[in-house]
């Protein structure tokens, strides 16, 4: 049977339109950028810290009116110990209808307004300084607290703030096209067989595959896992999982740091049931031969029927500690009625994801299933690596592409930040740790096992 990867090409180039377009909508854009940017003052958009005068002629009254004029609404009231002790009055931290320049403005100047400032953030310098990270154009890297205008991210940056940017040490398999390891934000994760002498003609580790460094081509049957701009889906895949974080270029993948290989098994025609039993065991074979810490494939395909030869080789990944995160397929269907393979597959280790938008909507395309389809994650107008062609050569490139393809990486790379700050951990508690942290989203309510989103921040 022939399987397909699940990329949704016509609907790529009109969501670069859709996301354009959304972004007119919020004029506090700049706002959001500026509270990501670690270099620059950033503060909470439309918020202000307040403190009011005491005396009997700003009583209540007063005090209401003052914040009438920016729309205000009193989400904390801080008073601590030490206010207290020092006969201090409270802080109020104000949630505006103004942005918060416009805020300060109004009150400035009022008798009854002590001071009213922004609500700064102070950020670890972790924070990505990749171009399209700090101007908004990433939101599957987004989340709650690091940017209002981009709430249904993965939450990766909270983790980066955090300190979590993966680690050297964690491996991941992505079974799909081949990528381009020499892009100039994919190299430097770029993994490699320990076992493997390049180009000496000669299967150093003895594993069947002669000179297999950055993986194995299954579909050409040779060691180039990277062939051109047709191995532009593995490259894009490759990017969201493990985009190079912080080096002032392109994007930023989940995990700024972490090892990449290859199992290539789609080609122009889409790859074969074989190749991708092959390719699955590949992986398992590579983690018990050499001990890497590979935690996780990422499979960005599907198609055809149930394949017991597959099963068992996804069987043989999980006894062996490897996950197998795949996509649930973008046919809008419900994979419970109509089972989608391989993420319907009942093997414990599979991790199915659906695909949502940046406005938090189940992508029209996408299929779910209550138990069949775990968790949601960013699929539609995914920004990423590519190569592209130009006079003849192949350099590196960024796109914007859709599809649950694309939201299955963002899990991958999340299974990759878990694993890095959490030595040792099993299979099973990375998958738990993915289930449980997912944030309740009412398009997925009822669509996948979780009923939510992926949330890396606590990772
Ligand atoms: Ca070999
Ligand atoms: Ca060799
Ligand atoms: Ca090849
Ligand atoms: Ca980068």
């Amino acid at each position: 049977m022939k399987l397909n990867k699940f990329l949704i090409p016509v609907i790529a180039s009109g969501m670069l339109l859709t996301v354009s377009c959304e972004k007119e909508n919020f004029p506090t854009e700049q706002e959001a950028e500026a509270a990501v940017t670690n270099d620059q003052v950033s503060f909470v958009p439309n918020e202000v810290l307040v403190k009011f005068r005491s005396g009997e002629e700003f009583g209540t009254k007063a005090k209401a009116n003052a914040l009438s004029l920016i729309g205000g609404v009193v989400v904390e009231t801080i008073s601590t110990s030490a206010m207290k002790s020092a006969n201090k009055d409270e802080v109020l931290l104000v949630s505006s209808k103004l942005s918060t320049q416009e805020a300060i403005a109004r009150l400035k100047g009022l008798p009854e307004v002590e001071y009213a400032e922004p609500n700064f953030i102070y950020n670890h310098h972790a924070t990505s300084n990749d171009p399209s990270y700090t101007n908004g154009t990433l939101w599957g890297m987004y989340g709650d607290g690091t940017s209002p205008t981009n709430q249904y991210g993965s939450q990766a940056g909270e983790a980066w703030t955090a300190g979590n940017t993966g680690s050297n040490t964690v491996f991941i398999g992505i079974i799909d096209e081949g990528y381009m390891f020499n892009h100039e934000d994919l190299a430097a994760n770029a993994g490699t067989n320990p076992g493997e002498i390049a180009g000496n003609g000669v299967d150093d580790d003895n594993n069947g595959y002669v000179d297999d460094v950055n993986g194995w081509d299954f579909d050409g049957n040779d060691s180039s896992v990277f062939d051109g701009v047709d191995d532009d889906h593995g490259t894009h895949v490759a990017g969201t999982i493990g985009g190079v974080g912080n080096n002032g270029k392109g994007i930023a993948g989940v995990a700024w740091n972490v090892k990449l290989m290859s199992g290539k098994f789609l080609g122009l025609r889409g790859g074969t049931t074989a190749n991708a039993i092959k390719a699955v065991d590949y992986f398992t074979d590579l983690k018990q031969r050499h001990g890497i810490n590979l935690v996780a494939t990422s499979n960005s395909w599907g198609g055809g029927g149930f394949s017991q030869g597959l099963f068992d080789a996804i069987e043989r990944a999980n006894q062996a500690g490897i996950l197998f995160i795949a996509a649930a397929g973008n046919d809008t269907n419900n994979n419970d009625a109509n089972l989608s393979y391989p993420g319907s597959y009942t093997n414990s280790n599979i991790i199915a994801v659906a695909s949502i938008t940046n406005t938090g909507g189940l992508s029209s395309f996408s299929n779910f299933g209550a138990t069949t389809v775990d968790i949601g994650a960013p699929g539609s107008g995914i920004y990423s690596s590519v190569p592209v062609r130009s006079k003849g050569k192949t350099l590196s490139g960024y796109a914007t592409y859709s599809g649950t393809s694309m939201a299955t990486p963002h899990v991958s790379g999340g299974a990759a930040l878990y694993a890095a700050s959490h030595p040792g951990a099993t299979s099973a508690e990375i998958k738990n740790a993915i289930m449980t942290s997912a944030v309740p989203t009412a398009s997925l309510n009822g669509k996948c096992v979780t009923g939510g989103r992926l949330n890396v921040s606590g990772f």
